[in-house]
């Protein structure tokens, strides 16, 4: 099987509490993240880095909300470039920038998927679920709106018209441990699965993953990962703006991306949220380079896997 790697950097920092997310791409570059995947006989091919013009300013009625032309932009931006990569490469990653970018890849291989009449499933794996509308979030911090977007939920119309609409019920979230009450009635009125961090420290990471993941098999869907650095414990990740404590663990992090390699569903991925300025010595920007890694087939010993179905 070809095995086509696209990596495509999405510098936005427009929809982040502060400000830093613009040198993420470069960061994971820095790290080393091609060369890992190259050698894991990967033909990795980097598209650079998008970019938007410079938009004419949004009103809005909620006055909390902060730069909505730009967030708006940047998801038309990164979902066009979403469909192209899925339509050029096996595997696209997308580089953040902050959350907010989301929108636009998921919408975008949401598209593309719906073309090949396979459906798109999402693993959130994030402290946060990014669940606020523009009417809702009362920080106005755009990157905790990108689940309801892709989701189709109302109240997000000053953004681009969305073309295909996950259905709640195939996005799945791991690591909840903040979570705003408009959000929390959302996930049990619209059938999204959710594990917190009390289910995770009850039932470990791989028997709520398994469970997802043969839903993902039943339906013959294909699978996207989104990776906030905040769903990692900030004693390990500390390059985020939004540390939540109680995160998950090395171990935890590695397994879930063993996992989902070994499962042959995963079709693309975002890593999101890295704020290089927060960073110690490079220490998160190369955990997310690692934990990649374990997604693309780095391993201690060999186990039997399944190609890419
Ligand atoms: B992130 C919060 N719910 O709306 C809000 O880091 C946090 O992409 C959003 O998950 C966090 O501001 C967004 C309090
Ligand atoms: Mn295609
Ligand atoms: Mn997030
Ligand atoms: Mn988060």
């Amino acid at each position: 099987m070809e095995r086509t790697c696209a990596l495509i950097g999405a510098p936005v920092q427009a929809g982040a509490s502060q400000p830093g997310c613009l040198m993420g791409p470069a960061s994971l570059r820095t790290a080393g993240l091609a060369a890992a995947l190259t050698g894991l006989g990967w033909t990795v091919t980097d598209l650079g880095d998008l970019s938007i013009g410079d938009p004419q300013p949004k009103d809005h009625s909620n006055g909390a909300i902060k730069r909505l032309a730009e967030t708006s932009a940047w998801i038309e931006t990164v979902e066009k470039a979403a469909f192209d990569a899925a339509e050029r490469f096996n595997f696209p990653i997308f580089l953040g920038g902050d959350h907010s970018m989301s929108a636009g890849s998921v919408a975008g291989l949401a598209r593309h998927a719906a073309q090949g009449d396979r459906p798109l499933f999402v693993l959130w794996l994030d402290a946060h679920p990014d669940l606020h509308t523009l009417q809702s979030t009362e920080s106005g911090h755009l990157h905790g709106t990108s689940v309801a977007y892709f989701t189709g939920r109302p109240d997000c119309e000053a953004y681009p018209p969305l073309a295909v609409p996950v259905p709640p019920e195939q996005v799945c979230f791991m690591g909840l441990r903040s979570v705003d009450d408009a959000e929390r009635r959302r996930i049990t009125s619209d059938g999204f699965e959710a594990y917190d961090m009390r289910a995770i420290d009850e039932m470990g990471v791989l028997t709520p993953l398994r469970a997802f993941l043969d839903r993902v098999v039943a339906a013959n869907g294909v699978l996207h990962v989104s990776l906030d650095v905040d769903f990692l414990d900030p004693a390990i990740a500390p390059a985020v703006g939004t540390t939540v404590p109680g995160g998950a663990t090395f171990r935890e992090a590695h397994l879930i991306m063993e996992t989902l390699h070994d499962s042959g569903l995963v079709r693309s991925l975002d890593l999101v949220e890295l704020n290089p300025f927060l960073d110690e010595r490079g220490r998160t920007a190369e955990l997310m380079t690692d934990l990649a890694a374990s997604l693309f087939g780095r391993h201690i010993f060999d186990r039997p896997t399944r190609s890419m179905r």
